[in-house]
């Protein structure tokens, strides 16, 4: 009784909007063409891409200019038109006239298969009726969404969230209030209605129960660790107490649950956590063996002790059967050694007759790359803590030491003091919490040392990981920072005679250090506090504390990027793993006190999951990659213009994987950028132009690059 009277008042209201209608409506072929750009840009995620009717299921082809105004006025998803005017209506319903197409989506939808996609792709983000965990969730509970929203609209925002935020079909107060917006997960149309279909089934059930995790034998216990060790570990730490990563610890996974941590690692986030199912880096059994594994107490990790190093170090070439000039007239110094991680090799480039000269292995899944004092010798870290010293001076470059000092590294650096230079190297660990002091020039252990387990709040640490260390210009030191407790510790080289390299003092600054650079003085070393969304700045002549400011999600600078602004003058800056922005800082206290170590730029990127920025003095742009992000920016590279300080162009330079990392060659004349794939290349751009000159090809996945005088000499 009560619909019947519905009915009628609505039918009213539709002749009285029928009333209203314009009286000229145009058909001409202008006004369709108006039409479908409106249409496909407000409609279409709904009603599909010619009206034939999409999440809607609702024909809308032909419809009327009344029945258009109607749908706005009592539709609650329709509301966000209601802005649109009545020409631009009328335009709407022309092009609905004139368009054709079928629907390809079933009536019926699958709630199975909808429950299966909802558990494989959505459940970390959303619960569906589960108690809430901390950090929470980036989603909204879904249990009842299917009573605030129509099943088209829900359709739509799973299938093309960017689209609807741009259409004004989300309100955006609201959606402020979650970290980032979701992505597209690539599902199908139909696995799309699936989901929706399932979210309103589930309704009478209540809370979803989780999947329980699958029983490890011995042998996928042991792979899965290996799995984590390779691709997690670094941000989430060997124990799982986060850093770069949040806390994953078991009682925080048991309560995210199997589904959640699958489709996590599935998928990623826009926050910066890879897509590793999406990406084809670890298959699903490895991912649901590792959901599994991640619900379990970690492991106890190994001690390395002195006799194991010093067992491990390999003295291919003395010192005294070395080149004492270089055996060749190549330009050494414009030599770039290039990363191939996964092949654990580091292949070298002459970077003036563009040859690749050698592909050298070296640790496994290498990670950086240093200069010594001069660029002769190339210092390699790898993942596993092998570091290996190769000669630039013989005929080809070429391995003359090596030496393991760690489980878990990421970082070495030589003494460059003068009076010092190449004397020592250090090499910090991951795993075990300690630092290895070497012989420079032959790798032969002097020292480990045991870093301190304090965190700067005084709590003690079951993990303390050695990030980015820096030689200082201005003393015979190096900073060392101490991740998970917040210190940079000072490291003295100047007394070998006690040969026990002490940390020297402590100077507390924010939790969770990762990677930093110098200033174009060299008297300050600025250093990402990446998980407290920090640039830390300690003063390198007065070992200590210059300033600490907030900059953006996540900051992930590299060694960062210098470069005189016309406005500001000596500035810094750092792209962010968490949200598609670049932050610029002034750094010249001296000069430009007033705005030194506060952000003066904000410059906003396509996308988040930016890894690197660089320059070089002699190019006009500075350059940013997004090379872990989630929503289709991961090829791409931006170039910021130092004259205007703003973002001058974004485009696509990797073909079959990320674009990551950038340098410059030694005249500043080239950009050279990465396709990180395992059929990866190096793309070489002119650096003023931005036009690729050429590509090295046949590479298996290139990742960081380093020329030697720039690397020598901190240019960037
Ligand atoms: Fe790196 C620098 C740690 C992932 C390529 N990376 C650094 C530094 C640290 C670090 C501490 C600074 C060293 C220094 O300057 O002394 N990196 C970590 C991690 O913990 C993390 C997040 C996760 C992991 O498992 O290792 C990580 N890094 C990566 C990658 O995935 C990259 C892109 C490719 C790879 O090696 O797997 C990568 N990191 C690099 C590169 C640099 C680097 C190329 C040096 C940048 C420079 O220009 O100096």
């Amino acid at each position: 009784m009560k619909s019947k009277a519905v009915k009628i008042i609505l039918s009213l209201f539709v002749i009285f909007l029928a009333s209203c209608e314009p009286s000229t409506q145009n058909n001409s072929l202008a006004y369709v063409g108006n039409g479908k750009v409106l249409y496909d840009a407000k409609c279409a995620m709904c009603h599909g891409d010619s009206g034939e009717g999409g999440y809607s299921h609702k024909n809308i082809k032909g419809i009327g200019l009344t029945f258009i105004r109607l749908g706005i006025q009592t539709e609650p998803d329709m509301a966000f038109l209601k802005d649109l005017t009545l020409s631009e209506l009328n335009d709407i319903k022309n092009y609905l006239a004139t368009a054709s197409g079928e629907s390809l989506l079933p009536l019926v939808a699958d709630i199975d298969k909808g429950e299966q996609q909802f558990r494989a792709s959505c459940s970390y983000c959303h619960s569906l009726g589960n108690p809430p965990i901390e950090p929470p969730r980036p989603g909204p509970d879904l249990l009842d969404v299917t009573t605030k929203h129509s099943a088209a609209w829900i359709g739509a925002w799973i299938d093309n969230p960017q689209k609807m935020i741009d259409a004004g079909a989300y309100d955006r107060e609201k959606l402020a209030k979650f970290p980032y917006v979701m992505q597209d997960l690539g599902h199908s149309a139909v696995d799309v209605q699936n989901i929706v279909a399932f979210l309103a089934a589930q309704i009478e059930k209540g809370p979803i129960i989780t999947s329980a995790p699958v029983i490890l034998t011995d042998e996928q216990f042991e792979a899965s660790k290996q799995d984590y060790f390779n691709n997690c570990a670094g941000c989430h730490g060997l124990y799982r107490t986060g850093a770069t990563g949040p806390n994953i610890t078991e009682l925080r996974t048991q309560a995210i649950g199997t589904d959640g941590i699958r489709s996590m690692v599935t998928y990623g986030s826009p926050a910066g956590m890879g897509n590793f199912g999406q990406a084809g880096e670890l298959s699903a059994t490895q991912i649901t063996n590792l959901a599994a594994y991640l619900q379990l107490p970690p492991p106890d990790a190994p001690p390395l002790p002195m006799v194991d190093i010093q067992a491990s170090w390999e003295l291919l070439v003395p010192v005294d059967e070395r080149p004492t000039a270089p055996q060749h007239t190549r330009n050494w110094e414009n030599y770039t050694g290039v990363i191939l991680r996964d092949a654990g090799q580091v292949a070298i480039f002459d970077g003036d007759t563009n040859e690749e000269l050698v592909k050298l292995s070296t640790g496994f899944a290498v990670h950086i790359l240093r200069s010594s004092w001069n660029g002769r010798y190339t210092y390699v870290i790898g993942r596993d803590g092998k570091v290996t010293l190769i000669d630039l001076w013989t005929p080809l470059p070429s391995i003359v030491a090596n030496v393991k000092g760690c489980h878990d590294a990421r970082s070495v650096e030589s003494s460059k003091f003068k009076g010092f230079e190449d004397k020592y190297l250090i090499e910090g660990c991951y795993w075990p919490p300690q630092y290895i002091i070497y012989d420079g020039l032959t790798l032969e252990p002097i020292q480990r040392v045991d870093v301190p387990m304090d965190d700067i709040e005084g709590e003690t640490l079951i993990e303390n990981r050695v990030a980015s260390i820096i030689a200082s210009p201005h003393d015979p030191i190096w900073v060392v920072s101490l991740k998970e407790a917040g210190f940079v510790a000072v490291v003295d080289y100047s007394d070998p005679a006690e040969l026990d390299f002490p940390i020297v003092s402590n100077i507390a600054t924010a939790k969770f250090l990762h990677d930093g650079g110098l200033d174009h003085t060299g008297s300050y070393y600025i250093v990402a506090a990446n998980a407290n969304n920090k640039m830390v700045v300690v003063d390198l002549v007065n070992q200590d504390l210059e300033a600490m400011f907030d900059t953006g999600l996540i900051p992930h600078p590299g060694r960062g990027v210098n470069w005189e602004d016309p406005e500001y003058g000596w500035v810094n800056a750092t792209s962010h793993i968490g949200e598609g922005k670049v932050s610029v800082y002034g750094a010249d206290p001296i000069n430009r006190p007033d705005i030194a170590w506060q952000v003066v730029r904000e410059i906003p990127l396509p996308s988040a999951g930016s890894l690197f920025i660089k320059s070089h003095y002699a190019s006009p742009w500075v350059i940013v990659d997004m090379a872990t992000s989630a929503t289709g920016y991961e090829k791409d590279i931006c170039a910021i213009s130092k004259a205007t300080g703003t973002l001058d162009r974004c485009f696509k330079v990797a073909s079959n994987g990320r674009a990551v990392h950038i340098e410059f060659n030694k005249g500043g004349s080239e950009v050279w950028v990465s396709d990180w794939h395992p059929d990866g290349a190096v793309i070489v751009l002119d650096s003023t132009t931005l036009q690729e000159l050429r590509r090295f090809v046949n590479l298996q996945t290139p990742t960081g690059k380093f020329n030697v005088f720039n690397t020598a000499h901190d240019i960037y």
